[in-house]
């Protein structure tokens, strides 16, 4: 865990089509036309391209923020009352509540993931791991650089039927994005295999996946995709960041 203030990119996954029962929850709450973000924060947002999907926790309950008349974000509480004192909503210290959404009812919504090659959309998927009290609650999901990202959706492919989703949901093409001298293009795929890891719940393996992954990508990788292919990720990074900032794609968010 870190100390100190963590700083996240958040990011805006625009709703394109809600799974049945999360239009329900919504329906009459949020103004027809409005558009509706899922919000993911990330530590690695020069890693954007590569998004195939979203997580949330199936038993997570999220709000459905209100940013403007037009515009709503589903975070957790939690969330939404720290960005409400980091000038994300309209009037600080204060967020509004439209309605609650159910990880689980979410499942299967199809999403807008920036920067993804993936320019279809992206669906919502559970993860069991994710916590309710860290960042925005919503994860987004790069299998080819996140360990716990990469095991989740084999999982998830693997027992389609019994998570209720459908398998080729799990299976978007993960493309390199990043190389690095010891683990080579797909790191996470690559350390999920040598560390013999074969599900989400090897958690202490997963854990010493990610320590490896994050210090191997960070100061020995180079992208290999994108505008700043050839460059170190150390360079990298902030750039991308900022560019989803300046597109209005992303904003930052701290806790
Ligand atoms: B990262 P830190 Cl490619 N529960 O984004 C569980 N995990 C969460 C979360 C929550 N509520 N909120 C954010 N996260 C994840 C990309 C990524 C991430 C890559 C590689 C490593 C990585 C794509 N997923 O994180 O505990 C998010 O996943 C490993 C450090 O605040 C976020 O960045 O340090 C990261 O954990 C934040 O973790």
């Amino acid at each position: 865990e870190a100390v100190g203030p963590q700083e996240y990119t958040a990011l805006r996954l625009k709703v394109k089509e809600w799974a049945p029962e999360a239009a329900e929850a919504i329906k009459g709450k949020v103004p027809e036309g409005a558009d509706v973000f899922f919000v993911p924060a990330t530590l690695r947002p020069e890693t954007m391209y590569g998004q195939t999907c979203c997580f949330v926790g199936p038993k997570i309950t999220y709000g459905v923020f209100k940013v403007s008349e037009k515009e709503f974000f589903v975070v957790t509480d939690r969330a939404a009352r720290n960005m409400a004192y980091q000038g994300i909503f309209p009037e600080n210290g204060v967020y509004e509540k439209v309605a609650e959404l159910v990880g689980s009812a979410c499942v299967g919504t199809l999403i807008n993931a920036p920067l993804s090659v993936h320019k279809e959309g992206v669906r919502i998927l559970p993860m069991e791991s994710v916590l309710p009290t860290k960042g925005t609650g919503v994860v987004t999901c790069v299998p080819s650089d996140s360990p716990d990202d990469y095991a989740t959706v084999v999982d998830l492919a693997k027992k389609a039927e019994y998570y209720g989703i459908k398998k080729e949901w799990a299976e978007l093409e993960i493309i390199p994005l990043i190389s690095t001298p010891s683990y080579g293009d797909l790191t996470a795929p690559f350390l999920v295999k040598k560390l013999k890891i074969s599900s989400p719940k090897d958690k202490k393996q997963l854990e010493e996946a990610k320590e490896l992954a994050y210090k191997e990508g960070y100061y020995q990788g180079t992208m290999v995709y994108g505008e700043f292919k050839g460059d170190k990720v150390e360079f990298a990074k902030p750039k991308v960041r900022q560019q989803l900032i300046d597109a209005g794609e992303g904003f930052a968010y701290s806790e």
